[in-house]
């Protein structure tokens, strides 16, 4: 019988992971509380926290505007990159301390919070590199004796704010990028995960005190959505980065866009696979059960979507079926654990909801989708991953349900297949399973999504790339690849080093 740690035990563990990252007595951690730190392992409360009030927003975006002015963004860029490489030291030191808050506070299995943190690691191995790498481009210009070229400076603030799915890594592509590229950040996170916040806050202020950075470099909000927007209003804060659902990107991007503001959305996915009649159905499985059933389909980027050609549907639809039978939910601290909670109640609700119109339009559940450990845990959410079988793609399949639900739908013709594919609004993530190298080109030519992957199941990306999706995902990209232009403004300057003035397009004037 598996078993669930008590809530007590718990919080001493994210005292002590809190402790260890030096970050036991901030400010925001009261006797009287506002807020409560929770875990979605028991559904218990652990520590009380202090809301943000519109002051502290206000104060906290004029120290990092004032940090930006006088100093950040005179700083040279790769004196600003060993900023990101110390912070990328703590947190190699601190990686299991993180991993374990995530673990905590988003209900992560041990492996995917640890990977989580590498991906914070990545990205300031990334950034420090980027640190010396911010070039601009020189262009010919059509003027005798004049140099035509575009360069990159710092924005301004960056005011980032984060889902609590990915509690660490999000924050840390926006900020480990933006640092180098000479902004300063106010970061507004989950309020379902805010011990993860304080701790990457200590760890990056303990980075910026050793290596001369001012501390104002980087503040921390805690509290729900007034303190978004708060900070979504404040002209002071050149961009807006805003990860979750479309409804709040809907919200932050008018405006955002009100205030002629930037703005960088990621907002949510319906992410599909297409499983070719050549695919090697072994790779299917494994990249499918992955991205739709870890991190308990509560990526942005999970599998919600299975369109599989009609004469390996019922092999592949069988060998899935059975690996789900070998999913161990549980205590996601447990080594065996494969699927841990849900985050809270709304996303069982949201689950149930959405297997009742899945089946009221013909859809047969498969595996599934029942909550189970309510007797162990009986405030929190663990729920058995479902595949259902669809007969076509009706509406509730084109809504993305934040919980483990794979729709599986067959057919016969790559055009279809295509088709069925791109018709949902969301264009985030997206995968095709062939060995055909005609249909796979035609896949990563035709998928609508902003990443399009060939062989690997939809979740996971490296942070090397650019992240992020089309239509409703926001069209926002962070990360790798160059990402970072979004966090820089350029300039496009013209330079005569002749002792003419000649005018452009051939124009005469005096
Ligand atoms: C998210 O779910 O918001 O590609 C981010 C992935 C991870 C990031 C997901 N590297 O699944």
């Amino acid at each position: 019988m598996p078993t669930i740690p008590a809530t007590d035990e718990i919080s001493d563990r994210a005292t002590a992971a809190l402790e260890r990252c030096g970050a036991d007595r901030p400010a925001e951690i009261t006797a009287t509380g506002q807020l409560f730190a929770r875990t979605p392992i028991t559904g218990g409360s652990l520590l009380p926290l202090a809301r943000a009030a519109d002051s502290d927003v206000d104060h906290a975006v004029s120290a990092a505007h004032q940090a930006f002015r006088s100093t950040w963004q005179h700083t040279p860029a790769p004196e600003r990159g060993a900023l990101v490489r110390r912070l990328g030291e703590l947190l190699r030191e601190h990686k299991y301390d993180l991993a374990d808050l995530v673990t905590i506070e988003a209900g992560k299995i041990r492996s995917e919070a640890a990977g989580e943190v590498q991906e914070m690691i990545d990205i300031c191995d990334f950034a420090l590199g980027l640190s010396r790498q911010l070039y601009g481009r020189t262009m010919a210009s059509e003027r005798p004796g004049h140099r035509l070229m575009e360069t990159w400076h710092p924005l301004g603030v960056v005011g980032v704010i984060t889902a609590f799915n990915f509690p660490v890594a999000v924050w840390a592509w926006n900020t480990a990028v933006a640092l180098v590229c000479g902004d300063t950040v106010v970061w507004k996170p989950s309020e379902l995960t805010p011990l993860t916040a304080l701790a990457c806050d200590a760890l990056l202020s303990r980075a910026a005190s050793d290596v001369g950075a001012p501390a104002d470099v980087h503040r921390l909000v805690l509290g729900e959505r007034e303190v978004a927007e708060r900070l979504v209003d404040d002209p002071r804060v050149a961009l807006v980065s805003a990860t979750g659902s479309v409804r709040m990107g809907r919200q932050v991007g008018p405006r955002v866009a009100s205030r002629l503001g930037r703005c960088l959305l990621e907002l949510g996915g319906n992410n599909a696979a297409v499983v070719t009649s050549s695919a090697d159905l072994d790779l299917a499985v494994r990249g499918t059960v992955f991205a739709a059933a870890g991190t308990a389909g509560q990526r942005c980027t999970s599998l919600r979507r299975l369109i599989v050609h009609e004469d390996v549907a019922d092999a592949l639809v069988g060998r899935i079926v059975d690996a789900y039978g070998q999913l161990r939910i549980g205590d996601p601290f447990d080594e065996d654990t494969l699927v841990g909670p849900l985050v809270g109640e709304q996303a069982l609700t949201a689950m149930r909801n959405a297997l009742a119109r899945a089946t009221a339009d013909g859809g047969t559940v498969l595996v599934g989708g029942s909550r189970c450990l309510e007797k162990e845990a009986p405030d929190a959410y663990y729920a058995e991953p479902a595949v259902v079988r669809m007969p076509a793609q009706t509406e509730i399949v084109r809504e993305e349900t934040f919980a483990p639900i794979l729709y599986v739908m067959t057919y016969r013709t790559f055009d279809e297949a295509i088709e069925l594919h791109n018709g949902v609004s969301q264009g985030l993530s997206s995968a095709v399973f062939t060995r055909d190298q005609r249909e796979a080109e035609r896949f990563l030519s035709l998928s609508d999504c902003g990443i399009v992957n060939v062989n690997i199941g939809t979740s996971g990306a490296e942070i090397g790339g650019a992240f992020g999706g089309e239509k409703d995902t926001g069209g926002g990209r962070e990360s790798g690849s160059d990402a970072w232009k979004a966090y820089m403004r350029r300039a496009t300057n013209t330079v005569n080093y002749s002792e003419e003035l000649p005018l452009a397009q051939g124009v005469r004037f005096l």
